[in-house]
């Protein structure tokens, strides 16, 4: 019996009909993956996945430095969120920076029975006394939509009393299923409110924004790094190290490099419908893939003396890590491994792996769609359900003014027919035939495919980790890189290479024996018997 059929096993028959179809044996020779993904978790399943309030507030705008970031709600959502995600920033001359702070209305009993605008506008009005932000959000937890607090009409009375921007967010944490919906809401408000605005010309025609790239223990630093270096210029990080001002500009670039299809695929669209800026899915984990991205970058540029730059830095760079690489690989060759991260680190760390010999078993998403798992071919057939329904999707009109193309329309065609611009492809095609793909894998489910597949290396977030400890198994957070990093690009592999040698030779987790396996823990009799 196939380990996903053990796992299966021992569910009742219904909850059996519903896992069964978040579970993919890959072949990709007969073409059919396909998954169930993004729906509910069954209800008394202990999920991994997080809330919507996680994806708006804590994800997409989270890492946003100068706009203060006013949580409408009890104080734990905002305790949760305050730096646990290590989105990094500098603070820059002349731009505010709230990133250390925590807003919150600490709401009450007294506000969930009375309503608590009130204390918003008073939330408001003392970040304005003391701050004088130049930009305001405010994001809803779950009592407010619960209540009817209009947060969008005080954040209109915040714009008219103090002329700066207020931008509402109503991403209550029980709406949708996952972090996903948070995600579609920060990026439909960004579109109306921010993106479009600015008025700065980039300096140069090799013009890029970094869309899905927020900067977590450094990543989004190293591939602009990178990307400086062979003459780019970034105009905006979505939303890695951010400025409202850099994100109003995006619209000028040239080409959106996608880094996390998830968060962000919304607003890489709308760019390109409304502004004609188009998007190339990248990945900077991995040194063949960030090789791979900027060479899809030169290619779109199609300019022999940017093409000639690109293949000097690569050369160069992996003359510097070479040597170090090599080295890793060497003691982590044939070791084997288990992803389950949100919703594009269990394929993207996937590509770093194979870079140092690891084999990957089994990987999955808390929140990824079908488009995540399958590639964007599938998005036709995805069916909406109530959930998805729920949550507001906005379109967009090509702006006369301020639409451009880099490259003739026909050849942005032809490009994207090639499924070169405008495509993510997935993680099953990077996936060898007879691994697994499980979506909103589960507390129960990672014990046991831990226990069947016998990986080296488990890498997940906070709440599965000490699953993977407690079987003896090496964990590793790719949420969090657990206070390392950065791992993106090619100084990042390094650090993830030494990282994870560090980790599998030190085999704490499996030397250890739970006490209760030595010695009982509880000591009596039972119907007479000891
Ligand atoms: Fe994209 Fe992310 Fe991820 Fe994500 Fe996240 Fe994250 Fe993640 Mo944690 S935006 S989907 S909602 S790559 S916070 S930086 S690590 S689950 S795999
Ligand atoms: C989130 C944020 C999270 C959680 C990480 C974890 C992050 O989804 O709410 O579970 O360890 O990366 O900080 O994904």
């Amino acid at each position: 019996m196939s380990a996903k059929e053990q796992v299966l096993e021992n569910y009742s028959s219904r909850v059996y009909k519903n896992r069964k179809e978040h579970m993919v044996e890959v072949n990709n020779n007969d073409n059919n993956n396909m998954i169930t993904a993004n729906v509910r978790a069954v209800p008394g399943i202990m999920t991994h996945r997080g809330c919507c309030y996680a994806g708006c507030k804590g994800v997409v705008l989270g890492p946003i430095k100068d706009a203060v970031q006013i949580v409408h709600g009890p104080i734990g959502c905002s305790f949760y969120a305050w730096g646990t995600r290590r989105h990094k920033a500098k603070k820059v001359e002349d731009t505010d920076h709230y990133l250390q702070y925590c807003f919150s209305t600490d709401m009450q009993e007294a506000d969930i029975v009375f309503g608590g605008e009130k204390k918003l506008k008073k939330a408001i009005e003392e970040a304005m006394d003391i701050f004088h932000p130049s930009t305001i959000f405010i994001c809803s937890t779950c009592p407010v939509g619960l209540i009817g607090d209009d947060i969008h009409a005080v954040a209109r009375w915040a714009e008219t009393e103090y002329g700066i921007k207020c931008i509402a967010f109503s991403c209550e944490g029980y709406k949708g299923v996952s972090q996903s919906a948070g995600h579609h809401i920060a990026n439909n408000q960004l579109m109306r409110f921010v993106i479009g605005e600015g008025d700065r010309e980039p300096k140069s025609k090799f013009s890029v924004n970094i869309l899905g790239e927020y900067n977590i223990g450094g990543d989004g630093w190293e591939t602009e790094r990178i990307l400086k270096r062979i003459g780019y210029e970034v105009v905006s990080v979505f939303t890695g190290d951010s400025s409202i001002e850099d994100l109003k500009n995006a619209h000028k670039a040239n080409l959106s490099i996608v880094q996390c299809h998830r968060s962000i695929n919304y607003i890489a669209e709308m760019l390109e419908t409304k502004y004609g800026v188009s998007w190339l899915k990248g990945n900077f984990v991995g040194v063949e893939a960030t090789i791979k991205t900027l060479r899809d970058i030169a290619k779109f540029f199609n300019d022999p003396e940017m093409t000639a730059r690109t293949e000097d830095v690569i050369a160069d760079e992996i003359n510097l890590i070479e040597d170090d690489m090599e080295y890793y690989k060497s003691k982590l060759k044939g070791k084997k491994a288990v992803l389950y991260v949100g919703g594009s680190r269990a394929h993207h760390y996937q590509l770093l792996l194979n870079d140092l010999g690891i084999t990957t078993l089994l990987a999955g998403y808390e929140f990824g769609h079908r488009d995540e798992y399958e590639g964007r071919e599938v998005i036709p057939t995805i069916k909406p359900d109530a959930d998805s329904k729920n949550i507001e999707s906005i379109t967009v009109e090509p702006d006369q003014e301020k639409y451009h193309l880099y490259l003739p329309e026909e050849e942005v065609n032809r490009l994207k027919e090639e499924n070169f611009l405008g495509y993510y492809g997935g993680m099953v095609k990077d996936m060898k035939d007879g691994t697994y793909m499980v979506d909103d894998l589960n507390h129960f489910e990672t014990e046991e495919f831990i226990r069947l597949l016998k990986p080296d290396i488990f890498f997940s977030g906070i709440k599965d980790k000490f699953v993977a400890q407690k079987s003896g198994v090496l964990s590793r957070q790719l949420h969090s890189y657990d206070y390392s990093g950065p791992y993106a690009g090619f100084r990042g592999a390094v650090n993830f290479a030494r990282d994870i040698t560090m980790g599998i030779y030190t085999p704490a987790w499996g030397l250890t024996k739970a006490p209760w396996k030595t010695t009982p823990t509880l000591v009596g009799t039972l119907g007479g018997e000891a």
